[in-house]
């Protein structure tokens, strides 16, 4: 061990000052397992402890896989040395849509020994196990050079894979302090840092279990977010309908036809071919008669002045019939001040995009906290929030999510999907945002009934409320 820590040391694998993990917190340790391709005999060293490490727990596989792309030289060695079949998960073939998401001969019901670097939220195992899983695999473990003692053992475990690591952080800070690499300061930098940012397991799910009139009727809460509320609550539905069509007749046939089922129906009024004010006063009447509210979901994101008239004016006059729009958090408060400047008057209310659903989405971590700061500190335009969970911890606020559908995925072009049960149960969100899952039905009152149900069961569940 002593000898692998000092040679990792040595070529900076490890490194030690103040560092932003892709989570957004500050690390005062680094690893970069990337630099070992450029010593071979330590790549192989590694390798061996984690073929070792496997054997001596007695792990039975057929096939390796790396976590992309750091472990992929790390999967390679040990296969070739041992002469185990491999497999290689792209990371990229969603993208393309039609190419495969694993390479190599796959027998299903085979199992697929993971290896990855470093092992802090699990989250990066996780992510291949389920497309290895997605490809009738068995994967039951996983071996691991560094395990950060963050969260992901357990987090690991909570999805059937026993997590197998060469050493922890904690070993490996004693190890190189004993070498005098490290002084006793950083030592204990590194101990706080572990200690201060263990996500608990089993992880708490971050979720109110207040009934959404209780909410209603909590100090301060926004007026839009009270009516909807009590909207929610009277027609049973916590379900917006994304209605994602070009053409106008369609947008008001659906709005009639599914109208009942829904607390919201989101619009993206700049894709349709053929709009005209007469569509937005139809779909008023509808919203009216059916008791849903309006969201259109047009994700301003210009200066206070430009989005100002961009909700006032154009030929789409948003605020003029919409109930509720949405901002990105990126112009910072201008954006949300130059709305507000037209839409308080009008009682309308505004949501802030914290999170989003696609692939590869930039609004994460610091992002998403400096998002929720914008609409703490606009309580009197801003009700709550698109997100992929709970982000903030006002009970005031809403939390609506889209990508959803019943089968978790995604599209070919980076949206991803969760269930109604993760995004209100364990994720603690408010209002599931369906678009295709209903859309895409030619059964569409039905599918829209299917999910509202879904989405209602699963905040009586939440809440723990007896119907
Ligand atoms: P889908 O068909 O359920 O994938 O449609 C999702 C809708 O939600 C679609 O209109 C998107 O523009 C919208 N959306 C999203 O999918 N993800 C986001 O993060 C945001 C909006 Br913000």
């Amino acid at each position: 061990m002593e000898l692998l820590a000092a040679e990792l040391y040595r070529v900076q694998a490890l490194k030690f000052g103040s560092f932003t993990l892709k989570s957004g917190v500050l690390s005062p340790v680094y690893f970069d397992l990337r630099v070992i391709v450029s010593h071979p005999a330590l790549l192989n060293q590694v390798a061996d402890r984690l073929h070792q490490t496997a054997q001596d727990a007695g792990v039975q596989y057929n096939t390796v896989c790396g976590v992309p792309y750091t472990a992929l030289p790390l999967a390679t060695v040990i296969c070739i040395s041992h002469l185990i079949p491999m497999l290689i998960r792209r990371k990229e073939a969603k993208d393309y849509g039609t190419k495969r998401l694993v390479e190599g001969a796959i027998t299903p019901g085979e199992s697929c020994l993971i290896i990855e670097d470093v092992v802090t939220s699990g989250s990066s195992v996780l992510e291949t196990a389920e497309v290895l899983r997605g490809e009738g695999l068995q994967v039951t473990d996983a071996i691991v050079l560094v395990d950060r003692e963050q969260g992901g053992r357990e987090k690991l475990a909570q999805s059937g894979i026993r997590l197998h690591a060469i050493c922890t952080l904690t070993q490996l800070m004693d190890v190189l302090q004993r070498l005098g690499k490290v002084d006793a300061e950083t030592v204990e930098n590194v101990r706080r840092f572990i200690t201060e940012n263990k996500v608990t397991a089993p992880v708490q799910p971050p979720r109110t279990a207040l009934s959404y009139p209780t909410r209603a009727d909590l100090p301060d809460i926004h007026p839009m977010a009270k009516r909807l509320l009590h909207l929610m609550e009277r027609k049973r539905s916590n379900l917006c309908v994304s209605a994602d069509v070009t053409d106008s007749a369609e947008l008001l046939s659906l709005a009639a036809e599914l109208g009942p089922s829904i607390c919201m129906l989101k619009t993206h009024v700049d894709i349709l071919s053929d709009f005209s004010p007469e569509v937005s006063a139809q779909l008023r009447a509808l919203a009216d008669q059916h008791d849903f509210l309006i969201f259109e979901d047009r994700k301003f994101a210009d200066i206070g002045n430009t989005v100002k008239h961009q909700y006032e004016g154009g030929i789409f006059r948003i605020a003029s019939w919409a109930d509720v729009v949405n901002v990105h958090a990126v112009p910072g408060p201008g954006v949300v001040q130059g709305l507000q400047a037209v839409g308080e008057e009008l009682g309308r209310g505004c949501l802030v995009i914290a999170e989003m659903s696609s692939k590869g989405s930039l609004a994460t971590g610091g992002y998403t906290k400096a998002a929720v700061t914008l609409a703490e500190e606009h309580p009197r335009f801003v009700f709550g929030f698109i997100s992929g969970g709970k982000v903030s911890d006002r009970p005031q606020f809403l939390h609506l999510t889209p990508g959803v559908q019943m089968q978790p995925g995604g599209d070919s072009l980076g949206q991803q999907y969760q269930t109604p049960h993760e995004v209100i149960v364990n994720k603690g969100s408010d209002i599931i945002i369906v678009g295709r899952g209903i859309l895409s039905s030619n059964k569409r009152h039905e599918a829209a009934e299917m999910y509202r149900r879904a989405g209602w069961e699963a905040y009586v569940a939440r809440t723990g409320r007896g119907e």
